[in-house]
């Protein structure tokens, strides 16, 4: 059973999800990674209140327990941050040195945003929705405290799975998750789904703040030439969990396993590389497959040569997405998604026979944490797709 959290930075927290440990389809809450940019606000629930003003008919008030009131929806979803596996680019980029843990998968429950904008009343004219968090703080090149604040275009947040989130797993949301209530912007990158809201305004410009302007932007190439743009949807990516880079391999059959994911859609299919990319086969997906969510997929390697061997693997979205080989330099430090080569050795003398997982280990590897949270977080029907055995 892992420890808990890998620490990055200590104060403020920034600590990932220990991912070679995962197993599971959910990612227990005392796991998942934490990402913040400012000192935990301290946040009194009593005096707590949820604002809704800008562009809307009537500037609103909620509590906690008029939100409490209100009809809760659940969502899985997979959330990573923008600068996930920083720490591995050749070309040093500015930032938390991210491993590959910035990531986790969780559900979600809350009240959709769009319920409370619609009781406030959009005016015409409104384009984005602006979201702003407790937390207060400077950076480097801003040294004015600001709080954190980031807008999503108003048909995101009215989509109904852009929630007012209340519970991770079932469970109340840590503090350093966002206590009392943060919002998921399901599909995109971690930093759209502002912790300890406060305050949501409906604006009729785009916003320009820090978060999306000096931070959090890719350069594209537009009909205006190279242009700065703000990261949304998480992009298409695979990560091989077992075996790990390093690790020592037995002639026979190997079991690789591991995690693919693709924003707001599907994995369609994952393919794997063991002769560092000039070949490919595909991988079995086990267990849900949705958009929003993480998949899992196993692999079983045939191995009868020793040697040196580089493993890759790459995801491909149900809309056909397929992840890149290499990462693009117009991405800078974020949206690190291109296949990163696992070397592993195959020793004679090692031999370990690996197994398909079965129905039972499977479950309990998609539940394997559950009793860490207090509710299991699979009370949904399940449909396996692939795997020997179901
Ligand atoms: N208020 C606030 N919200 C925030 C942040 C923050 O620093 N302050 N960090 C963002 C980033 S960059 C990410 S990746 C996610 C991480 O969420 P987690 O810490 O619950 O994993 O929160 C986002 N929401
Ligand atoms: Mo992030």
């Amino acid at each position: 059973m892992p420890e808990g959290r890998k620490i990055v930075t200590a104060l403020p927290e920034n600590s990932e999800t220990p991912i070679e440990d995962v197993r599971g389809w959910v990612t227990p809450n005392r796991l998942f990674f934490v990402r913040n940019h400012f000192p935990l606000p301290s946040i009194d629930l009593a005096s707590w209140r949820l604002t809704v003003e800008g562009e809307v008919e009537r500037r609103l008030e909620w509590s906690w327990d008029d939100l409490a009131a209100l009809p809760e929806r659940s969502v899985f979803a997979t959330m990573e941050c923008a600068g996930n596996g920083r720490s591995f680019l050749a070309q040093h980029a500015h930032g938390v040195q991210w491993g590959a843990g910035a990531i986790g998968h969780a559900e979600w429950t809350g009240v959709p945003v769009g319920h409370l904008l619609k009781k406030a009343g959009i005016k015409p004219g409104a384009v984005e929705v602006l979201f702003e968090g407790a937390d207060i703080g400077s950076e480097a090149d801003h040294p004015e405290p600001m709080h954190f604040q980031r807008s999503l275009p108003l048909d995101k947040a009215l989509d109904m799975d852009t929630l007012l989130v209340t519970r991770m797993n079932g469970e109340l949301l840590e503090p350093s998750h966002g206590y009392p209530v943060r919002l998921l912007a399901p599909g995109w990158y971690g930093v759209a789904s502002v912790k300890w809201l406060r305050r949501i305004e409906v604006l009729r410009e785009p916003f320009r703040g820090y978060f999306q302007t000096k931070k959090y932007t890719v350069a594209r190439h537009t009909g205006r030439g190279l242009e700065r743009v703000v990261v949304g949807p998480m992009a298409v990516k695979s990560e091989i969990i077992r075996p790990h880079a390093g690790e020592v391999l037995g002639l026979g059959t190997n079991r690789l396993f591991g995690v693919a994911w693709a924003g707001p859609e599907a994995v369609a299919r994952v393919e794997i590389s063991t002769d560092a990319g000039q070949t490919w086969r595909q991988a079995d997906l086990i267990g849900m497959r949705a958009p929003y969510s993480w998949t899992m997929w196993e692999y079983l390697w045939e191995v009868a040569e020793p040697g040196a061997y580089v493993l890759l693997a790459r995801a491909i979205s149900s809309s056909g997405k397929v992840q890149p080989a290499e990462h693009d330099p117009l991405n800078e430090g974020y949206l690190i998604h291109h296949s990163r080569a696992t070397p592993i050795q195959v020793l004679r003398t090692r031999h370990i026979q690996d197994q398909r997982a079965d129905a039972e280990t499977l479950l309990y590897d998609m539940n394997c944490f559950a009793a860490d949270n207090t509710r299991l977080p699979l009370d949904v029907q399940i449909e396996f797709a692939g795997g020997e055995g179901i």
